[in-house]
């Protein structure tokens, strides 16, 4: 093992001044000598600090409104020499080693949260901070560099074990390049204009959490947030239950994506495996639980339920009624949190609001070798509906058709919906047929009939959604057998007239959206 480095010559220069006093006060109990830039400076003389100021380690004054404070030799000499190898260079230059950096950068996330304008933006774009922080953290070797003030217990408790370690050092240089490679990327995303891709990009986030294991035990995995400001999962607050697991994150995402598309009204939606098996609104949440519930009670077992007001006390005892892995909603009443509480491996999330399904974002899909970059679909129905069969649906049927093309949407492709009454009576989700998608829901909402007790299959009278066209009759006229009286999807297919003769001929009323929402 090598041995530990005690720092003698530390540099601090920081914008975020928190925790700064404390930590500089440490350091120098360690007899570490302080070197600071203007503002970092003065905050360290007002704390009865005994600091030398970078200016006078240059020689050079800070110019240009602080645009070029610590770009010289004497700094980044400081920072880049190595020991053993440069200390020739160094002595004869006058440059001393600075062995410990404390950056952290302009606070140009901040600009951009606030709105800033151009030139607002522009000015906190950090330059020698960066500088500094890669020259430091490519010689680990030697120096370690800190560039956020939640490191700064862990490098005070290495110091209080004689200096810092080579492994701590390291991997401080990781995050550090970590953080000035997300810094960067944000810089460039604002930069960009116009309707073309960038030209580079790339995806780097903060680690949130590290989680047991991914989709399956032997896979290793962890959680990160990137700049993007978004209300989610990742940002909820949890109040009971295990950590969540990779797959718990991934199916409330799709929930409460999904619940986010019904927030003007009072809805559940349920998912497993990332696709829903029971959507429902309701006059009240107990209400659109229990009809959510009825569509696929078999699959609802261990599911994630998003939904979109305040869970209320008997919302509460409903949903307690099985085992549910996540509960997530913007609120969540007193007396139902006691009833959770009962129920200890079930994690409660509360978030502030409901996302906006329309704020735009990209998402990324790692592929080998790279990733594929896409618009977030923001968006459920472009056009007006074109009614194309010799019936128009009734305004029950329309209202219906319209929650379903919502619902499918946000299922895997091939994508089957029924529903009634503005919940789901059958969902066929992920079939490489649509046909059999078709067929699946339909198979479904008979099983939850017959487990109910019902004597009609509750897909009897629905309306049927497809997230893309019926390339054949075939699909429609099993959702026409198993009992759907209209029909929603985007239309386009070569054969869109034999499939409007056939919706026709057994009496259905259709619609075309023109607009197709595959997910993969
Ligand atoms: O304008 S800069 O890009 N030019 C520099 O030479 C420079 N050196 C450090 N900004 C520079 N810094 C940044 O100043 C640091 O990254 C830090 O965020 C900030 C601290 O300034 P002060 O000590 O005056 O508050």
């Amino acid at each position: 093992m090598s041995a530990r480095h005690m720092p003698r010559r530390a540099l601090l220069s920081v914008s975020d001044k928190n925790g700064l006093i404390p930590f500089a006060q440490k350091l120098s109990s360690h007899g570490v000598v302080l070197l600071s830039t203007g503002g970092t400076a003065k905050a360290l003389r007002e704390a009865g600090l005994d600091v030398t100021d970078v200016s006078d380690v240059t020689g050079f004054p800070e110019i240009m409104d602080g645009r070029v404070k610590t770009l010289h030799p004497s700094v980044h000499g400081g920072l880049l020499g190595r020991e053993g190898i440069d200390d020739a260079a160094m002595k004869e230059h006058g440059i001393a080693p600075i062995d410990l950096l404390v950056v952290n950068l302009y606070p140009f996330e901040e600009s951009v949260r606030k709105g800033a304008d151009e030139a607002g933006l522009v000015e906190t774009i950090d330059i020698g901070g960066p500088a500094m922080i890669r020259a430091a953290a490519k010689n680990f070797e030697r120096v370690c560099v800190i560039t956020d003030p939640e490191d700064y217990v862990p490098l005070l408790a290495q110091l209080d074990e004689g200096g810092t370690t080579r492994s701590f050092r390291k991997q401080q240089s990781s995050i550090a390049y970590g953080r000035t490679a997300q810094y960067d990327l944000l810089i460039s995303q604002q930069l960009h204009e116009g309707e073309e891709p960038p030209r580079r990009t790339g995806s780097v986030g903060r680690l949130a959490s590290t989680l047991r294991y991914g989709e399956n035990p032997h896979q290793k995995s962890a959680s990160y947030t990137t700049a993007e400001e978004r209300i989610g999962v990742l940002s909820a607050e949890q109040l009971q239950g295990k950590e969540l697991s990779y797959n718990n994150l991934n199916d409330t995402d799709a929930a409460l994506e999904l619940a986010a598309e019904f927030r003007d009204r009072p809805a559940v939606v349920i998912v497993k495996h990332a696709n829903p098996c029971g959507v429902a609104t309701g006059d009240s949440i107990a209400e659109a639980y229990t009809r959510a519930l009825r569509c696929d009670p078999v699959s609802a077992f261990g599911g994630i339920i998003a939904s979109t007001r305040r869970i209320d006390r008997q919302a509460a005892e409903e949903i307690t009624k099985i085992f549910t892995e996540v509960v997530i909603a913007p609120g969540i009443d007193e007396d139902a949190k006691e009833l959770f509480a009962k129920k200890k491996n079930l994690r409660l999330l509360m978030i502030p609001e409901l996302p906006d399904p329309a704020q735009p974002r990209k998402i990324l899909r790692p592929i080998a070798g790279g990733f594929l970059m896409q618009d977030h679909d923001t968006i459920v129905f472009a056009d007006e509906l074109k009614v194309v069969t010799k019936r128009a649906p009734s305004e029950k049927e329309m209202a219906d058709l319209r929650f379903a093309f919502t619902v499918a949407k946000h299922v895997k492709s091939n994508a089957i919906v029924y529903a009634k009454d503005g919940a789901t009576v059958g969902v066929g989700a992920g079939q490489m047929s649509r046909l059999d998608s078709s067929r699946i829901a339909a198979r479904k909402s008979q099983d939850a009939a017959e487990a109910a007790g019902l004597k009609e299959p509750l897909v009897k009278g629905s309306v049927v959604a497809s997230d893309a066209f019926f390339p054949f009759a075939d699909g429609l006229l099993a959702a026409a057998d198993a009992g759907a009286t209209a029909v929603i999807q985007p239309g386009g297919s070569m054969r869109d007239d034999e499939v409007i003769a056939a919706a026709d001929d057994a009496g259905l009323a259709m619609v075309f959206t023109g607009l197709r929402h595959f997910r993969h």
